[in-house]
C-alpha cells in the first residue's frame, strides 16, 4: 500500500512529505493507522545526527496512537478496529528479562529495533522503488499514517480516549510519571528536585505531586517554563544563570533541608547529570537519569559521592511495562488523575510537522502533536 509520511532524509535537513510503499503486516505484526503523534526531543536528537543507532532515510515518531487495520497470521492479542500505543519499549512476556519482573527492557526485538528493522530482518517501508528502503524508528515510526509493528510492540487502550492526547502516553507521560512511580518509588513526604522542565520534566512534576512530594524544585535555562511547572505543582524555581551555574547543587541543598531524596535528569547534559546526582541528599539521595546524552559523551562524578551514599540509576519508557501499563495510564487521563491536555501546546498537520521541531528548539512548546 502508499501511505503519506516525513521521511528524514538525512541528519539535520528538515523532513519532507511523501508518498511512500509500505509492505502489509507478517505473521505476528500488525498494521496500524496512526491517528496523532507527539514530537519528542529523542526524534529531534536522532535527526541531530548525534544518536549512534540513527540510520538515514528513516521515518522518525515513537509518541503515537492509532487503530489497528490489518493484523499477520498468528496475531491474538488484538483485532482489526482495536485502538492502540505504539511501544518502543514492547513487552514480549516471554524473554528473560520480561519474566524476572526486575526490568521493563523487553529484548525480544531489541537489536532489529536499534538497526531501524522489523525483526525479519527487512524494512517494510521504501520509496521510489523497493530497493531503496526506508528505514524503522525505535520500532514504531509514527511519523507515517500507516505503519508496522510487531503485535508485542503495541499496548491495546480503550475505545473513547481521544488520539490527539493520548498518543503523548507513548513517550513523555509514561516517561515523566513512570520514573516517578515504577523506576525512583517515590516516597511521600519527599523532597524532588527535577533538571529540565520539558515535555518529560513536567510529567516528573505530575508524578511527584501525584505521590504527595513535599518540596519539588526545578531547574530549567528558560525561565517561561516555570509558570507550566508550577501548575503541575514546582513549589521552587532554580535558574542556573541566576545562581550561577557552578552554584546549582548548593541552591538545592538550600531548599532541600541538605539535598534532594530523588532527582531527575529530564535534559539530556551530562553536566547537569553530575549536578543532578551531586544536589542528592549525603546518605540516601537517588538520582535518575532519563536524558538522552549524545553517544560518545561521558558521565563522571568524585567516587566519594557515591561512597557516601547516593544512588545514580537511569530509567527507560519511566520502567513502565508497555501493554501492562500504558491502558492503566490511559485510564488516569480518562478519570482526570492526570493533565495532558494542558501539555499539548501545539497541533499541526503533517505537513507542518518542521514547525514542531522548530518551536522544540526555540523553547516554545511543552508538546507539539501532529495529527493526520
Ligand atoms: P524538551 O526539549 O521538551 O525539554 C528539555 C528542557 O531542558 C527544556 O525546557 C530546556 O530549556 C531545558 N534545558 C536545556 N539545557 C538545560 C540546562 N543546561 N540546564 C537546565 N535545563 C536545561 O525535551 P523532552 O522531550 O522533555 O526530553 C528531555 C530529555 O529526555 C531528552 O534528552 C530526551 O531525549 C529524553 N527522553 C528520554 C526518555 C527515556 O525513556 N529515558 C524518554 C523520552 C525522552
Ligand atoms: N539510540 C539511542 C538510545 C536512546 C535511548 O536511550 N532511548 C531511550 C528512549 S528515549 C524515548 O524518547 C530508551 O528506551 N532506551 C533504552 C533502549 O533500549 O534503547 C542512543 O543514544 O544510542
Ligand atoms: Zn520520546
Amino acid at each position: 500500500m502508499k501511505t503519506r509520511a516525513a521521511v528524514a532524509w538525512e541528519a539535520n535537513k528538515p523532513l519532507t512529505i511523501e508518498t511512500v510503499d509500505l509492505e502489509g503486516p507478517k505473521a505476528g505484526e500488525v498494521l496500524v493507522e496512526i491517528m496523532a503523534t507527539g514530537v519528542c526531543h529523542t526524534d529531534a536528537y536522532t535527526l541531530s545526527g548525534l544518536d549512534s543507532e540513527g540510520k538515514f532515510p528513516c521515518i522518525l515518531g515513537h509518541e503515537g496512537a492509532g487503530v489497528v487495520r490489518e493484523v499477520g497470521a498468528g496475531v491474538t492479542s488484538v483485532r482489526p478496529g482495536d485502538h492502540v500505543i505504539p511501544l518502543y519499549t514492547p513487552e514480549c512476556r516471554n524473554c528473560k528479562t520480561c519474566l524476572s519482573q526486575r526490568s521493563n527492557l523487553c529484548t525480544a526485538i531489541r537489536s532489529t529495533q536499534g538497526q531501524g528493522i522489523m525483526p525479519d530482518g527487512t524494512s517494510r517501508f521504501s520509496c521510489e522503488n523497493p530497493n531503496k528502503p526506508v528505514w524503522h524508528y525505535m520500532g514504531c515510526s509514527t511519523f507515517s499514517n500507516f505503519t508496522v509493528l510487531p503485535e508485542i510492540a503495541v499496548a491495546k487502550v480503550r475505545e473513547d480516549a481521544p488520539f490527539d492526547k493520548i498518543c503523548y502516553i507513548g513517550c513523555g507521560v509514561t516517561t515523566g510519571i513512570g520514573a516517578v512511580i515504577y523506576t525512583a518509588k517515590v516516597r511521600p513526604g519527599s523532597n524532588v528536585v527535577v533538571f529540565g522542565l520539558g515535555g518529560i520534566g513536567l510529567n516528573v512534576i505530575q508524578g511527584a505531586r501525584m505521590v504527595g512530594a513535599d518540596r519539588i524544585v526545578g531547574v530549567d535555562l528558560n525561565p517561561a517554563k516555570a509558570e507550566m511547572a508550577r501548575k503541575f505543582g514546582m513549589t521552587h524555581f532554580v535558574n542556573p544563570d541566576e545562581v550561577g551555574r557552578d552554584k546549582v547543587v548548593q541552591a538545592i541543598q538550600d531548599i532541600t533541608d541538605g539535598g534532594a531524596d530523588y532527582s531527575f535528569e529530564c535534559v539530556g547534559n551530562v553536566h547537569t547529570m553530575r549536578q543532578a546526582l551531586e544536589c542528592c541528599h549525603r546518605g540516601w539521595g537517588e538520582s535518575i537519569i532519563i536524558g538522552v546524552a549524545p553517544s560518545g559523551t561521558e558521565i563522571s562524578t568524585r567516587p566519594f559521592q557515591l561512597v557516601t551514599g547516593r544512588v545514580w540509576k537511569g530509567s527507560a519508557f519511566g520502567g513502565a511495562r508497555g501493554r501492562t501499563d500504558v491502558p492503566k495510564i490511559v485510564d488516569w487521563y480518562m478519570e482526570g488523575k492526570i493533565d495532558i491536555d494542558s501539555l499539548i501546546t501545539h497541533t499541526m498537520p503533517l505537513d507542518r510537522i518542521n514547525d514542531a521541531f522548530d518551536l522544540m528548539h526555540e523553547g516554545k512548546s511543552i508538546r507539539s502533536v501532529v495529527t493526520f
